[in-house]
């Protein structure tokens, strides 16, 4: 895991020092030695990461900080402010400046690249998630990290801690944030985790009857739990332990005795990296589906089924499987909606979809072609298999009249359905799509509520 890392302070051997530990790392290094050259390169460069020194004369890293994050098109890069040791009331500062991240001066070698790569890593999966975006969502769905507002009433932290009193301190320290959770080791911790999807975890890893590395292990092989923030309080004089819990893909650290303002801004910002990166799944989540989905049937669109098509023709190809296809249209739709208005014709249509889907497999893909006509794709499947779908299909329409909302009589509804199957050598998008098609003519020419096959 590499990345592009720029160095900004004003003191040139304070800019090589570091360049020089972070090369050896092979860390790709820019640098810079003043606020407004930081700002004019984090724009023609955009790093995937920024180390800020905190006192620069002219334009300070507070500003520089705030700054790259009230810019949408920067605010996604990562800033660490590198501050002195004794300036404690800095790091509070940094972060409300929507810093990432701190570093004290002298920078150890661990400190510097845990805290690196930890937030390279969390940027590479930003990334993929904001790439997948449709531009006109994530700039219209997703606000900047930095204009986060906490929300204390639904927010959850839990501590993992032996300790009764430190619950009670933090509980009330951390008021402003989200409701303290405590529980103090022993058996089942894993899945008392598991219960609730807490927005942090801290973990004391200075317990001596539970092992919270273990803890630490186990809340990133379990899925509910994988992405969950994990902070962890440890022995100034363990580092190894450190690096292990930082290997395991632990968020964050502190050191014990935890200073009671640095532990509430690293909980903020934990809280606050959590809700964004939720924020950006959720938002391509919608987008995702917005493409590829039919608003009316919530069956997959035409578009969808086309270039998923592709991939299963070749998936056969390769195999050398065989692959169905089956088109199906309603018969006398045109009746339905005359009969009983347009919006019970959609209703029809809705109810129909969710009948295909019970009736396929979770392996074949069904989409909605045009208004009243849908395509099943059913790879790795033969003839006989598929004529025995599509007869269910057909059979599930006929079988059981449809019942629409204000209409006292059920609706009586058929399908025709054109069915082929092709090996996968001979197999083409198009060639499947064209037989189905004769195939569905020819059983709306022989009477309709059948389902014929593409010889
Ligand atoms: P056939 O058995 O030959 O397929 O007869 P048909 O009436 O179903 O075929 P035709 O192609 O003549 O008409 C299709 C009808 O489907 C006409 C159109 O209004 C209706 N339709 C298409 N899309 C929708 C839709 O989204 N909602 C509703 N309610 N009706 C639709
Ligand atoms: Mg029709
Ligand atoms: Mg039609």
């Amino acid at each position: 895991l590499t990345a592009r890392v720029l160095v900004v302070d004003d003191v040139l051997p304070n800019v090589k020092l570091l360049e020089a530990k972070l090369l050896g790392e092979y860390f790709d290094v820019l640098t810079a030695t003043s606020g407004p050259e930081a700002l004019e390169l984090i724009h023609r460069e955009m790093p995937d990461i920024v180390l800020l020194d905190v006192m620069m004369p002219g334009m300070n890293g507070f500003e520089v900080c705030k700054r790259i994050k009230s810019d949408v098109t920067t605010a996604h890069i990562p800033v660490v402010m590198v501050t002195a040791l004794d300036k404690q009331t800095d790091r509070i500062e940094g972060l409300d400046a929507g810093a990432d991240d701190f570093l004290t001066k002298p920078v150890e070698d661990l400190a510097l690249f845990a805290r690196v790569r930890s937030l390279v890593r969390l940027k590479v999966t930003m990334d993929e998630i904001r790439n997948r975006e449709s531009t006109d969502v994530a700039l219209g769905g997703s606000k900047g990290i930095a204009e986060f507002n906490f929300d204390p009433e639904n927010t959850n932290i839990l501590l993992l801690d032996e300790d009764p009193k430190s619950a009670e301190k933090l509980s009330e320290n951390l008021k402003i944030i989200g409701k303290l959770h405590h529980i103090s080791g022993g058996k089942g911790v894993i899945s008392k985790i598991r219960e609730r999807n807490y927005d942090l975890v801290i973990i004391n890893l200075l317990m001596s009857e539970t092992d919270g590395l273990r803890i630490c292990s186990q809340m990133r092989s379990y899925d509910e739990t994988r992405q969950m923030p994990i902070l962890v309080i440890v022995d100034i004089n363990n580092t190894q332990l450190l690096v292990r819990a930082l290997e395991m893909g632990v968020n964050d650290y502190l050191v014990a005795p935890a200073d009671e303002l640095e532990l509430i801004a690293r909980v903020k910002t934990q809280v606050k990296r959590k809700r964004y990166a939720e924020q950006l799944r959720e938002s391509l989540h919608l987008s995702l589906q917005l493409a590829t989905t039919d608003a009316v049937t919530g069956l997959y669109n035409r578009h969808y089924m086309t270039s998923h098509l592709e991939t299963l023709v070749r998936a056969a190809k390769s195999t050398g499987k065989k692959i169905s296809l089956a088109m199906m249209d309603l018969d006398h739709f045109k009746l339905v909606n005359d009969n009983y208005g347009h919006a019970s014709g959609d209703e029809v249509l809705q109810e129909f979809s969710q009948r295909i889907s019970r009736n396929i497999r979770g392996v074949d893909l069904a989409a909605r072609y045009g208004g009243e006509e849908f395509v099943i794709i059913m790879p790795d499947t033969r003839s006989i298999d598929a004529v025995h779908i599509c007869e269910r299909l057909r059979a599930t329409t006929a079988d059981l009249s449809f019942i629409i909302s204000g209409n006292k009589t059920p609706i009586q509804v058929t399908a025709s359905i054109g069915l082929v199957t092709m090996a996968g050598e001979d197999a083409t998008p198009k060639l499947l799509l064209e037989r189905a098609d004769e195939a569905l003519y020819q059983a709306k020419e022989s009477g309709r509520n059948c389902v014929i096959i593409s010889n």
